[in-house]
């Protein structure tokens, strides 16, 4: 295994590999398999490109012989920033064949979180697209290269600049030394817990598994096609069972750019697609988008990521007609989804089951830990059923340990190896989840995760800035957004603020939407800022404005 990453205790792996969860396979050797049984059946499609198994096979093997050329090998990290497209699907696999690991960075990220990430990966290469979304990635990548000395590729689909044309990393496929199922495969990013985001290791077996309980859960097969409105580079979409999980079955995978109704439903219709995954965000918009489009072969349509009130998911039933499967999931493993055959009551209302049987759920006493001690939550009573309690976690796709980083892990782990989710959550007596809020210092932006501390830091580096705190504030739409506090120096406005994060190259979804400009930050009594009284005020303030902008409508 990649140093800097906690593995599972042996005897606890060997009971995986015993109970058939882990299997001797890699990602990798999974396509080589799925390319021989179903050869020419369509893998993957945007817009008028359609690849079909062997040719995804073949592109992959090639880039992988292109990659190794440069001296891209076993173990060494490559940034992958690309969109949905094509490429992303084979650059993936061409580097899981490697052994070279994927650190997945999200389409909406820019140069803070890109140099973040690859200095904290020290990767060797990173690949992007030539554009996307209005911006030139190539400028990203110049900013880059120019401060991580780690950096030795820069791979662009499309015209490449002064870098090098991904369509130039081809070469006749040769034997190369391969990874093992134990290995890491890809990092993922955490959406934080405390402090920066982590890398998070996920390896060829485990996450084979995780691919294959989701898409047994979800019920595909040859006949699927699956449409990735979400970022593929995100877990949820990548293989829950997302991109993966249809192809592991010989489906296909349908790359939009968005989910905007316009684009997702012309795909819907032409590619006769079958299931999606979504943000509640997304499904509100989808919800409330009148269309001629035919949508009738749409059998199936996840929503998860952030809260889905039951209100909208039985609209979203009944405007669609199709089963609707809350997930509720997280990049650092456990993941608990509604099944097809659960009553309406129970999808509208849970999260429901943890998928493997060797999932081990805890519940413990939220107050006992509010300290964030990882020691006083091992000792934790357990709630009672039905009863609110912090989430804990330990299983065959759930991690360890983040990459490099052992006071978080001190923190984010409990002595004996379960993750502290920072979710709160209750079961009912069947075992099912329901996800009641959270501990951890992360805004969920409808399913886009904003570690508070990242903006703080970034807030914190403007000279005028004295103090700052940056909370949720809740919202129809998104569930939350963010609202900054911010104690001044000096006099200096909202909009200054926003064009100094921009300028550090921080992702747009991080900006605050809302800023508060105070004296000074309530303090707890051990001296820390108050944040659940922020955010009790900064609620109270938009719930005013809303009623009486309701109370204005109605005498209008
Ligand atoms: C998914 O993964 P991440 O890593 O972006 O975010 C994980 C966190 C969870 O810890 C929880 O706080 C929140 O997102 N979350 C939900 C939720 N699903 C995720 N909160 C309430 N209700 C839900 N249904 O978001 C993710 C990964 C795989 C599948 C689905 C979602």
């Amino acid at each position: 295994m990649l140093a800097g990453c906690v593995e599972w205790p042996d005897e606890v792996a060997a009971e995986y590999r015993r109970k058939g969860y882990w299997r001797d396979e890699t990602l990798g050797g999974l396509l080589r398999r799925w390319a021989a049984e179903y050869g020419q059946r369509t893998a993957v499609v945007r817009g008028e490109v359609r690849w079909s198994y062997v040719e995804l096979d073949r592109r992959a093997d090639r880039l992988a012989a292109g990659f190794a050329q440069r001296g891209i090998g076993s173990g060494d990290r490559v940034v992958v920033h690309l969109p949905n497209i094509p490429e992303f699907v084979a650059v993936c696999f061409a580097l899981f064949r490697l052994g070279a690991v994927p650190v997945f960075a999200l389409p909406p990220h820019r140069s803070a979180e890109i140099r973040y990430l690859c200095e904290y990966s020290a990767a060797i290469a990173y690949v992007v697209p030539e554009s996307h979304a209005k911006t030139d990635y190539r400028l990203i990548a110049a900013g880059v290269v120019s401060t991580v000395p780690s950096l030795r590729h820069v791979f662009v689909v499309g015209d490449p600049g002064e870098f090098t044309a991904l369509a130039d990393v081809d070469a006749e496929p040769a034997a190369v030394p391969e990874p093992g199922p134990a290995d890491v495969a890809f990092f993922l990013l955490s959406g934080g817990t405390t402090g920066l985001p982590k890398l998070i290791p996920r390896t060829h077996r485990d996450y084979a598994y995780n691919v294959r309980i989701t898409a047994d859960n979800a019920g595909l097969d040859v006949d699927t096609t699956y449409l990735a409105v979400l970022p593929a580079a995100h877990n949820y979409a990548l293989g829950c069972p997302g991109v993966l999980g249809a192809l592991s079955v010989g489906g296909t995978v349908v790359l939009a750019d968005s989910g905007n109704p316009d684009e997702a439903f012309t795909l819907i219709e032409r590619e006769k697609v079958t299931m999606s995954a979504l943000v509640p965000p997304l499904a509100l918009l989808w919800t409330d988008t009148a269309t001629e489009r035919d949508l009738s072969s749409l059998r199936l349509v996840q929503v998860g990521g952030s809260r889905f009130e039951a209100a909208p998911a039985a609209r979203f039933r009944a405007r669609f007609g199709c089963v609707l499967q809350q997930s509720f999931g997280m990049a650092e493993g456990l993941l608990s989804q509604t099944a097809l055959s659960d009553s309406a009551e129970v999808v509208d209302s849970t999260q429901g089951l943890p998928l493997s049987p060797d999932d081990e759920v805890r519940l413990v006493d939220a107050d006992a830990d509010a300290d964030a001690d990882a020691d006083a939550d091992a000792d934790a009573a357990d709630v009672a059923v039905g009863e609110v309690g912090h989430l804990l976690v330990r299983g065959p796709y759930t991690i360890r340990g983040y990459y490099h980083a052992p006071e978080q892990n001190q923190r984010d782990f409990t002595p004996d190896g379960f993750f502290r989710t920072g979710d709160l959550a209750r079961r009912t007596p069947e075992g099912r989840l329901i996800i009641e809020g959270r501990v951890k210092d992360v805004i969920n932006r409808g399913g886009e995760k904003v570690a508070a501390e990242e903006v703080e830091g970034h807030l914190l580096a403007h000279e005028a800035v004295r103090e700052v705190a940056v909370v949720a504030v809740p919202d129809a739409v998104m569930g939350e957004r963010t609202c900054a506090f911010v104690v001044g120096r000096a006099a200096v406005g909202a909009a200054e603020l926003k064009e100094f994060l921009r300028g550090r190259g921080l992702a747009a979804y991080k900006l605050p939407d809302r800023w508060e400009q105070v004296e000074s930050l309530p303090r707890t009594a051990v001296g820390k800022i108050d944040k659940a009284l922020l955010r009790e005020q900064v609620a109270a303030k938009v719930s005013r404005a809303s009623a009486s902008s309701r109370r204005r409508r109605a005498i209008r």
